[in-house]
């Protein structure tokens, strides 16, 4: 027997850190779940492979914004993926999550082995740290202004306004997401992988992609093209997979490190449930396998440069085949956005309307070669003029027609005229043009495709003119009928993948036996269904979606737009408003020199020296929080500034009557204080 080819999908790990969104499902999954489904029904040997992404600063930044731990964080949301992708239809395999032991094991082990064959090197650098949290901040724990593109609130991997990938360091004013205070540099040491010595063998292997999607290829080349540097692979973080080495117990492995090693140990869950625990080896160990990895573009260079580089690396695994990356979809000509709430959420949208309608949405407008934008009136417009108004026509009139002129009975085929002919080419054609469509990710026009043979058939139901042969010709409208009734089955196959709640329901009504899902893709391209076969009952396919429903949607978007706009208008003074002072304002402080005459400390205050000054011919008391950094003997004699007219304060119960000038670096680790250049008398001013 002929051996059946392999197929491995994988749709990306969604990160379990918010909601699924409309964005995600037109990158990455629901293009993924029509080509799964397709290629089920061509009968091919196909796995579907997919789970969350529970490591990395989006979820550790999540919890700490909600109180809760991530661990709290990550089961909310991989069961609210699990749950609303099943409603949406994704015919996964298996949904698994990277914080299961069973993935923190085998993401060890490709540590380990690519440290053993010497692909991994130490460096020890300097990191952003927060002295306030007490802990590095990495990647997206810092943020700051954009040092290309001049945006403020870059992320610390990345600009979302330019895109460029960045170091944290890089950025311009940065800053703690948690405190909002600026970080400090400290030292730390990491593993890096060392991606130069691949350079040269990913270029061959990404050279013989010759099929592969324009804006993948050239992004790869890109960052090829400018020299691959070394990258860290370990990071300073408490929620992760632990480094498997000697001293590195603190620190755990990078996201981007453990997550496509998901797509294995998913895969390895898998064999486990199907009680066939080696199983997964047939997928992964054989270079034959086609593995296709369905992705948004901002994870092309981690899915086709250091992916398949970890895996060269390590050996023995298959290499992706494919990698349809899509653009991105915008929501009412905007950006989607999670943290400012713009965005469609599956979960809601799937408790207000059926799926089906929104997976042909996206579908004929996928974000394929460019970004593409969702609006309701569109959304609504797909369902009532389209799917409503010509497949869910079509079907309801013949099959209408059918039941009231023929029991509900099929009849025969008479004789062919050039119409029906017609008719049964496009039949025959079908599963040849929408499947080579699917196969090269093309799935917008493969969804033309099927609306154009649904509008030819309602087209055909007009121009034959059933309601007049029913008297002038019932033979003829016999043919009619029963061409009407093929068509529609062979709409009901290909449609599967697509809308397969609907079909479902089609399959029903056509009274056919089995599951529609289950049926061989080719068949469709044959008129099946015998004369005298009865139908069952009518069931509307879609219902119409009326204004008010949409107009309450367009509002809810229009109103978070609103609410983000008076967050950015009531943001604290200091951040929002030109800090700048006149001159008279600075000159209203009077800075004067003065030598310090006596110095002791304070009892019960570690932080506080007494001071008796010499200001010009007149003698002060002040107290200052210098006693961490200073002896009151080494202070005796010194020139210090001041900040003479400030109405004095009682310290501690003690009189302070000014306050002296000192630096100190952010942490407050360093403090040292404002002296002068030159001698110069005590009592002079500083201006
Ligand atoms: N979680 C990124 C994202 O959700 C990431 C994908 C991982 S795929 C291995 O955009
Ligand atoms: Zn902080």
């Amino acid at each position: 027997m002929e051996q059946r080819e392999k197929i491995l999908v994988t749709s990306a790990l969604p990160y379990a850190n918010g909601p699924i969104h409309l964005g995600h499902l037109a990158g990455a999954y629901l293009p993924a779940d029509i080509y799964v489904r397709y290629q089920r029904a061509m009968k091919r040997d196909v796995v579907y492979i997919c789970g969350s992404d529970e490591h990395g600063v989006p979820i550790t930044i999540a919890a700490e914004r909600q109180g809760v731990s991530p661990r709290d964080i990550v089961e909310k949301y991989r069961e609210n993926h699990r749950s609303s992708f099943e409603k949406f239809g994704m015919s996964f395999d298996n949904y698994s999550g990277t914080s299961k032991p069973k993935h923190h094991e085998i993401s060890q082990g490709f540590f380990l082995e690519l440290h053993r064959k010497g692909y991994l090197s130490e460096k020890t650098m300097s990191q952003f740290y927060c002295p306030h949290d007490d802990m590095f901040l990495a990647d997206r724990y810092v943020e700051g202004t954009c040092p290309a593109c001049k945006t403020e609130g870059a992320r610390g991997d990345q600009c979302d306004a330019c895109g460029r990938s960045l170091d944290p360091t890089q950025l311009i004013n940065p800053y703690c997401v948690l405190c909002k205070k600026p970080p400090v540099l400290r030292q730390t040491s990491h593993w890096f992988i060392n991606l130069k010595q691949f350079q040269g063998q990913i270029k061959d292997w990404l050279d013989t992609k010759t099929g592969w999607k324009d804006n993948v290829k050239n992004f790869c080349y890109g960052w090829i093209n400018e020299g691959l540097e070394d990258r860290a692979v370990t990071r300073d973080l408490k929620w992760g997979v632990p480094v498997p080495l000697e001293g590195y117990e603190d620190k755990v492995l990078y996201v981007w490190f453990d997550a496509p090693i998901g797509y294995i140990s998913s895969t390895v869950e898998w064999a486990e449930k199907i009680g066939q625990p080696d199983k997964w080896k047939e997928y992964w160990l054989d270079k034959n396998t086609k593995m296709v990895h369905f992705i948004g573009k901002d994870n092309i260079v981690f899915h086709a440069i250091i992916w398949p580089l970890i895996l060269m690396g390590h050996g023995d695994y298959v290499l992706p085949a494919e990698i349809p990356a899509n653009e991105y979809l915008t929501l009412e000509g905007s950006k989607i956005s999670t943290s400012k709430n713009y965005a469609v959420w599956l979960d809601e949208y799937l408790e207000k309307f059926p799926p089906d309608p929104l997976r042909y949405c996206i579908a004929i407008n996928a974000p394929e070669n460019k970004d593409a934008d969702f609006s309701w009136k569109d959304f609504q417009a797909r369902n009532n003029n389209e799917l409503a108004d010509i497949l869910g026509n079509f079907i309801n009139r013949s099959l209408t027609f059918l039941e009231r002129n023929f029991d509900g009975i099929v009849p025969p085929q008479g004789e062919l005229d050039s119409l029906d002919r017609e008719l049964l080419d496009k039949i025959n054609a079908a599963p040849d043009i929408i499947g080579s469509c699917i196969e090269k990710f093309e799935v917008r026009k493969a969804t033309t495709e099927l609306m154009n043979l649904a509008r030819f058939a309602n087209k055909y139901f007009n121009d034959q003119e059933p309601w007049v042969t029913i008297k002038s010709n019932p033979g003829k409208c016999g043919t009619t009928m029963n061409l009407c009734v093929q068509i529609s089955r062979t709409l009901a196959i290909l449609m599967a993948p697509f809308i397969p709640f609907s079909v479902a329901t089609l399959w029903r009504m056509l009274n056919q036996a089995g599951d529609v899902i289950k049926q061989n893709w080719n068949d469709a391209a044959i008129p099946a269904i015998a004369p005298g076969h009865r139908m069952n009952k009518l069931e509307i396919l879609f219902p119409k979606i009326e204004d008010d429903v949409i107009d309450a949607e367009i509002e809810k978007l229009k109103n978070v737009v609103k609410a983000n706009q008076q967050i950015t208008q009531s943001k604290p003074k200091e951040e929002m408003e030109d800090t700048r002072i006149d001159f008279e304002d600075f000159q209203k402080v009077e800075l004067k020199v003065a030598r310090v005459l006596e110095a002791e400390r304070v009892e019960k205050a570690d932080r506080l020296l007494k001071l008796k000054i010499e200001v010009g011919d007149e003698t002060r008391q002040i107290v200052a929080g210098v006693a961490q950094f200073y002896e009151p003997d080494e202070l005796i004699g010194k020139t210090i500034v001041i900040a003479s007219n400030l109405k004095p304060a009682k310290i501690r119960g003690i009189e302070s009557n000014g306050m002296l000038l000192a630096a100190s670096n952010s942490d407050k680790s360093v403090l040292s204080l404002l002296t002068v250049d030159k001698p110069i008398a005590t009592g002079a001013r500083v201006s």
